[in-house]
Formats: C-alpha cells, sequence, structure tokens
C-alpha cells in the first residue's frame, strides 16, 4: 500500500510512524481501537482523486480527517484504512463582498474563518467550544450545530456551495454558491452531515453574514425544570435571543472547581439557565426576568455588565466538556421538539434511576432548540470496559424513549460508530434503505469511511 500511496504523494506526505497514525487514526473520542494503516496529507483537489481512485483500484478503505474534534467517532480509523488529512488543505481561496461568500478549502480551521469574516466587519456566526480546532470540512460532514443555533441555524444553513469528491473518485460541483437554483435534487445536502461516507469534500462556499449586534448574557437559577419552557417563551416574546443554553447544577459544580471560577449566583439551584440577548433587548430582559421571579418559575438571576462578565458566564457553559473528560463520559446528544423537554428530562432520569441508581448523569445542552447533552460519568471504581458495556445496554431504553417523542438520537455530534447500532430508533427502515442506495450510488466500493453512519 505504501508503494502504491507513494505514486501519488512525495514521502513527506505518506506516514506510517506509531505516532502519526496514533494521532491522526482517532477523533476525541477515546473508546475505539486506532489502527490505520497511513495517513496522507494531500495538497490539491487532484491528489484527492488520485487517492480515491488508487483506494477503488487497490481496495483499501479511506477515513477523512479534519480537526478530529468529533465526539462519535466517525474519524476514527480502526481497520487498516489510510487517513487522508486536509490540515494541508487550510486555504481560503476568495471571496467576493457583493456575494459575501468566502470559498474555503476544506482543511481550514473554523476560528480562521471567523477571524477573516471579522476582519471584513462580517460573521459565520456557527460558535461552538471546539472551532479552534476544528476544521470547516468536518463541521459540513457532521452539520455541526453549537451555541447560537436558535438565531443562526446549523452548518447546513450557511453552505452555498461544495466540491466534493465522490467515493468513486468524480468531482462534482454542487450548487456553484447560488442562492436560487431549482433544478432538481440539491446534492449538496447530502454530503452535509453523510459523515464522509459519500465522499470528501474539499472546498466549501460559505455565506457570511452582518456582524452581530452588542449582547448581554444572563444566568438564571430554576428549581424545576418544568418551569424552562414558561421562561423560554417569556423571553423570546420580549427579546431576541441568540442563545439559550442550559445545565444542572451537578455540571456547574465540575465547572467551578476545575476552572476555579466563583457561582454565578448567590444561591444554587437545581438548573441553570443561560440566556444572550441583543443589548437594546435589556429593558425588556429585566422585565422578563421580573415576570419569571413572580411566576416562581426562577429562583435568582445575574446579568453580565460588560464584555468581560459576559465571556465569564459563558465560560461556565463552554467549560462543561474539558470538565467532565476526566470522568470518561458516555456521550448522548439527543434532540427533542422544545416542548417536549420537560417531560423527556423527567421520563430519563427516572429510566437512568431505575436502572443505575450508582450512575451520575451530567445534564446540559441547548434547550433553545431541543438539544439535550446527556453525558454519564463513570465511577471511579468501574473499568472503562465495564462501563461502556452498562452504558451501552442502557442505550436502547434511553432511544425508546426518544422514539417514543419523535427525536433524534444525534442532535449534533453524528453517528459515527457511536451512536450507529441504534440509527434505527431515529430513521425507518426504509429511510435507512435510501441511504443505502444514496451510499451505493456514490461510493460503490464502499471506499469512504467504511462502518460509520449505517448499521
Ligand atoms: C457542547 O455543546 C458540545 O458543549 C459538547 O456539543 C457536548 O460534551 C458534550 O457532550
Ligand atoms: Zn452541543
Amino acid at each position: 500500500m505504501i508503494e502504491v500511496l507513494g505514486r501519488v504523494f512525495p514521502p513527506e506526505r505518506v506516514t506510517t510512524a506509531p505516532g502519526d497514525l496514533e494521532n491522526w487514526g482517532r477523533d476525541w473520542t477515546r473508546s475505539f481501537a486506532v489502527a490505520p494503516s497511513a495517513v496522507v496529507f494531500p495538497e490539491t483537489v487532484e491528489e484527492v482523486v488520485a487517492v480515491t481512485r488508487l483506494a477503488n483500484e487497490n481496495g483499501f478503505a479511506l477515513v477523512p480527517s479534519g480537526g478530529r474534534t468529533g465526539l462519535s467517532g466517525g474519524a476514527v480509523a480502526s481497520h487498516g484504512e489510510v487517513v487522508v488529512s486536509f490540515d494541508r488543505m487550510n486555504r481560503i481561496l476568495g471571496f467576493d463582498e457583493s456575494d459575501r461568500v468566502v470559498r474555503c478549502q476544506a482543511g481550514v480551521v473554523t476560528a480562521a474563518l471567523h477571524e477573516f469574516a471579522a476582519e471584513r466587519g462580517l460573521c459565520y456566526p456557527v460558535e461552538f467550544s471546539s472551532t479552534g480546532s476544528s476544521q470547516i470540512g468536518g463541521n459540513i460532514a457532521t452539520n455541526a450545530g453549537g451555541i447560537k443555533v436558535i438565531r443562526y441555524g446549523m452548518t447546513r444553513d450557511w453552505i452555498a456551495g461544495l466540491t466534493v469528491v465522490t467515493g468513486a473518485g468524480e468531482v462534482l460541483e454542487l450548487n456553484r454558491g447560488l442562492v436560487k437554483n431549482a433544478t432538481g435534487y440539491d446534492l449538496r445536502h447530502l454530503f452535509i452531515g453523510a459523515e464522509g461516507t459519500l465522499g470528501f469534500v474539499v472546498e466549501a462556499d460559505v455565506r457570511l453574514t452582518e456582524a452581530p449586534p452588542p449582547t448581554r448574557v444572563m444566568v438564571l437559577g430554576l428549581d424545576r425544570i418544568k418551569d424552562i419552557l414558561g421562561v423560554l417563551t417569556r423571553f423570546q416574546a420580549e427579546v431576541t435571543l441568540s442563545a439559550f443554553e442550559f445545565f444542572s447544577d451537578l455540571a456547574l459544580r465540575r465547572v467551578t472547581r476545575h476552572r476555579s471560577l466563583p457561582d454565578p449566583l448567590d444561591s444554587s439551584a437545581a438548573f441553570y439557565a443561560l440566556l444572550e440577548f441583543d443589548a437594546d433587548d435589556e429593558t425588556a430582559a429585566l422585565a422578563a426576568f421580573e415576570d419569571s421571579l413572580a411566576a416562581g418559575w426562577v429562583s435568582d438571576g445575574v446579568m453580565s455588565q460588560s464584555d468581560a462578565q459576559a465571556r465569564a458566564l459563558w465560560a461556565l457553559r463552554e467549560g462543561i466538556t474539558e470538565s467532565i473528560a476526566p470522568e470518561m463520559p458516555y456521550k448522548n446528544d439527543l434532540a427533542v421538539r422544545v416542548s417536549e423537554v420537560p417531560g423527556f428530562l423527567t421520563d430519563v432520569d427516572r429510566a437512568v434511576g431505575r436502572h443505575y441508581p450508582d450512575l451520575e448523569i451530567c445534564w446540559f445542552g441547548h434547550i433553545g432548540d431541543g438539544n439535550l447533552h446527556l453525558n454519564i460519568l463513570k465511577p471511579p471504581a468501574l473499568s472503562m470496559d465495564a462501563f461502556y458495556e452498562r452504558c451501552h445496554a442502557l442505550s436502547p431504553e434511553l432511544f425508546k424513549l426518544v422514539q417514543a417523542r419523535r427525536g433524534s438520537v444525534s442532535a449534533e455530534h453524528g453517528v459515527g460508530l457511536l451512536k450507529r447500532d441504534f440509527l434505527g430508533f431515529s430513521r425507518s427502515a426504509a429511510e435507512i434503505e435510501v441511504m443505502r442506495a444514496v451510499k451505493n450510488a456514490l461510493d460503490p466500493n464502499g471506499v469512504m469511511n467504511p462502518g460509520k453512519l449505517l448499521p
């Protein structure tokens, strides 16, 4: 295989060094075996085409690799695959001010795109904690969401065009940056969220928008999760929200301890909501807060008085993943309709408490769009394998609750390896058959990220 790869890549852009295989062969998950055969670093679309054709001719599999910040194992190479890293395709290729569209290679780091937009008085509004390492190609492959979805939508909403290399090695130019294009199936959207199972995203036309207005951040304490909908509805009626997040007291305790931060409120509560809204709406927000207090929905609250305070309040939410990482959490990334959230939370708490009273659950997430992150924390005494086995065994019980509320087993992290066996709880057998047919059409020899997404 190395000899074959050497026909496309110079020696310095192919590696089989054990440390490199370990590094580029995995994402942020830590529970899957890592065993790629090689890692290659293309610099051009032609090289991506060439390696894809080699894979088809020689019968080896490819795993696309971006910033490797995924949480579902979508970029893990466990079976001797060749990892195709986009680290060297990280250039911004062009920008047109009247289109407000920026042409990126797949390996552009999300934060670099944020900076590029800000330097032009504009904004790329998809934001999440890992933007310092994640790459735009990976964001597209998982249709990344994040903390501003209620106002700005998901990655999908910002992709005006894609250049892809299919699993058969064909280059397709999809939508070409157009705003309007009613010429049949929009194949661009098939590649968004496909987790690299149909081909490689090699370049993207990304839309930018106006820089956001100044904002304020509020953190509210709530004793009953069922009251959160009342709070959301009240604030939505009064202010323009750009975020409505939540975290449990357990999550807050972990962050304040890990980052040595002060508590946001004088007294603790069972749950906290974090809201971001336009600074112009400050008076209206205070009125909504007073109403929520009078209704007994919230027990206390704090509002940022400066950008530094706003950042400090955001740190309480954004630091959660990192604070619980030492407890090797088993991750769930669930979505239900916002209206279903309180009932769903109660059901899940009850199910976990019934089956595993010794397991601690760290709840947090983007409650304003119905996306809940449920991290089950590993008790120190339990081995990693035994813990994962128990969590995996609990999953069908949990996903039945998701299914009963017509929700999703993966809201924004993707299916990858972690949720593959549970896809049927969110997609019907008929849908999965259509997905397979699409996969066969674009990747007839199954070289693209095999074993991911489809059971
Ligand atoms: C977030 O919302 C990320 O912070 C990570 O999606 C969630 O660690 C998680 O479960
Ligand atoms: Zn999230």
